[in-house]
């Protein structure tokens, strides 16, 4: 399809320009909010321009030739990776998983505000992240009347285009124009004291447009580009993932037989990264039909739902697939869009929403304590991995709260459940159920001490049973009874493993 059919206003078909141009107009120390949720819908050709051109001025004498970017979620090289490695941000928020960036914010040298991502179109809204110079976003075609087809994510498009001062649009002609009417954006006031209750009440439900709307007069250019989403590759499923998803479909096959799930469960959330992927993936072999998902991105696994037939309907913030399922999707969109809808981050991740439809949330996490505390972001409570990105949205209002992860990290040489956090995402009043290869600890009306024995039973490793036994024990020797620990060993724990560079 040409542009001129992608670009159908004329006022902003008049605004068409190369990618250096538009990021010319982009001045330093300016704050950016990109599009981008996932490696899927982010602007690629004016980040990379803008990349070069900061490396520039840094290597013209210019000391800080630098933005602060604000996205949806986690992005793609050509975004993060290209302006970090130009040395181009200041200040990063609310999630990313880039490498660079990773190493530059563990560093010192960029700062990084970690939010839910549900909280983050109020606090813009409100103006708690500052002002917003410009919104740099990724759409498939602009309509006659300047409405605006979204692309493969949503994020915070919507609060973007709203909130920037001045607009570049890239209209990427290499996604697909099927994805015309995959998406529902609700538009009106949602701020308090106006707030009203959200009209959802099935995932499938829509309360909005399939448009992005902005005022045309903010565009200050158009870019078109030819690029596609860069797709990252699933581990395969391996024997620590499947017995995680194992242990999960017997718990909630157990919760069916109870009669505290339905036989069709409740909307599954799924969150990012290989085991996650892997837990959606053995879903399809066990014996649940007629399921739906509220979650934020639309994995490799949730599709082979789809196609088995199991799951009926997917709600999420973005298309996070891999590059030949991203493919198939596309080719069959006519099939799937009965099934799928994209939605802002503000109601993918909507606390009222989450408990609503009472969501069954299933993360990843870092590592757990013996209470049921979880880290999911920080390694050895310093080091940022990723960020809490939707994490807490749905752990803290979910029906069911589940965390996952193996029970040791770095062949063995590091345990995951260990008597104290290194740093707190989840507390233990937002954990439910904790799982590892070696099995699942329902926590649920547990006090701590009886959560303790458990998780050490059932989800530490062997090879650390014995030391955290002897912890607990000499825990309840000392001190409070009610949550025992040993204060400094506790966090001491981490210090050993830092000392024996294993970390
Ligand atoms: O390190 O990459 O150097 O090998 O952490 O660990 O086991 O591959 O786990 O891919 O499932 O990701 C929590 C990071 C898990 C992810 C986290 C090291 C380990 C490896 C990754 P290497 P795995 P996964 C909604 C949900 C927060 C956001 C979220 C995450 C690397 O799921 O970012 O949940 N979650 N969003 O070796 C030292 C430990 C370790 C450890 C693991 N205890 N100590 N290193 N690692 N445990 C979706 C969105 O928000 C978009």
């Amino acid at each position: 399809m040409a542009a001129d059919d992608r670009i159908r206003h004329p006022g902003l078909a008049a605004r068409v320009m190369q990618a250096e141009a538009a990021a010319t107009l982009i001045e330093p120390g300016a704050s950016v909010g990109m599009s981008g949720f996932t490696a899927a819908g982010y602007p690629k050709a004016v980040p990379q321009a803008l990349a070069h051109r900061l490396a520039a001025l840094h290597a013209a004498g210019q000391a800080d030739a630098r933005i602060s970017l604000w996205t949806g979620a986690s992005t793609a090289p050509e975004l993060d990776g290209a302006l970090a490695q130009a040395q181009g941000i200041s200040l990063r928020l609310p999630y990313q998983s880039d490498p660079t960036c990773r190493k530059q914010i563990n560093e010192g040298r960029m700062l990084y505000t970690d939010i839910h991502l549900s909280h983050v179109p109020q606090l813009a809204r409100y103006g708690s992240l500052g002002p917003l110079d410009w919104a740099v976003i990724e759409v498939v075609g602009i309509l006659p009347d300047g409405r605006l087809i979204p692309s493969t994510s949503v994020g915070n498009n919507k609060t973007w285009l709203d909130l920037a001062k001045r607009v570049i649009l890239e209209v990427n002609l290499a996604q697909s124009p099927a994805l015309e009417g995959l998406h529902d954006i609700q538009t009106g006031s949602d701020l308090p004291p106006h707030r009203q209750p959200i009209p959802l009440t099935h995932p499938a439900d829509r309360i909005g447009e399939p448009y992005l709307q902005c005022d045309p007069d903010k565009v200050a250019a158009v870019v078109i580009t030819h690029q596609r989403d860069r797709h990252g590759a699933f581990d395969p499923p391996n024997a620590t993932s499947s017995a995680i998803a194992g242990h999960l479909v017997e718990f909630l096959r157990h919760e069916v037989a109870q009669q505290r799930l339905p036989a069709d469960l409740l909307p599954l959330q799924s969150g990012v990264g290989n085991t996650a992927n892997a837990v959606m993936a053995a879903l399809v072999k066990a014996p649940f039909t007629n399921l739906t998902a509220f979650t934020e991105v639309l994995q490799d696994g949730m599709l082979d739902l789809l196609d088995a037939g199991k799951l009926q309907f997917v709600s999420a913030a973005a298309l996070s697939l891999s590059a030949e399922r991203a493919r198939a999707f596309i080719g069959r969109l006519d099939h799937y869009r009965k099934q799928v809808v994209l939605r802002p981050q503000g109601i993918s991740n909507h606390p009222e929403l989450i408990r609503r439809l009472g969501v069954i949330a299933m993360n990843a996490m870092i590592e757990a304590d013996l209470y049921g505390n979880v880290n999911s972001t920080h390694i050895m409570g310093t080091r940022i991995m990723n960020g809490i990105g939707g994490s807490g949205d749905f752990a803290r209002n979910a029906f069911l709260s589940i965390f996952m992860s193996p029970s040791t990290a770095k062949d063995g040489a590091i345990s995951c459940i260990v008597p104290m956090v290194s740093h707190h995402d989840h507390t233990e009043h937002d954990v439910q159920v904790i799982v590892t290869e070696q099995g699942l600890a329902d926590l649920r009306g547990l006090a701590p001490t009886q959560r303790a024995a458990l998780v050490i039973e059932r989800c530490a490793h062997p090879a650390y049973r014995d030391r955290l036994r002897d912890y607990l024990a000499r825990a309840r020797k000392e001190g409070g009874q009610h949550t025992p620990h040993l204060l400094g060993e506790a966090l001491g724990w981490h210090a050993n493993y830092v000392r024996s560079g294993k970390m």
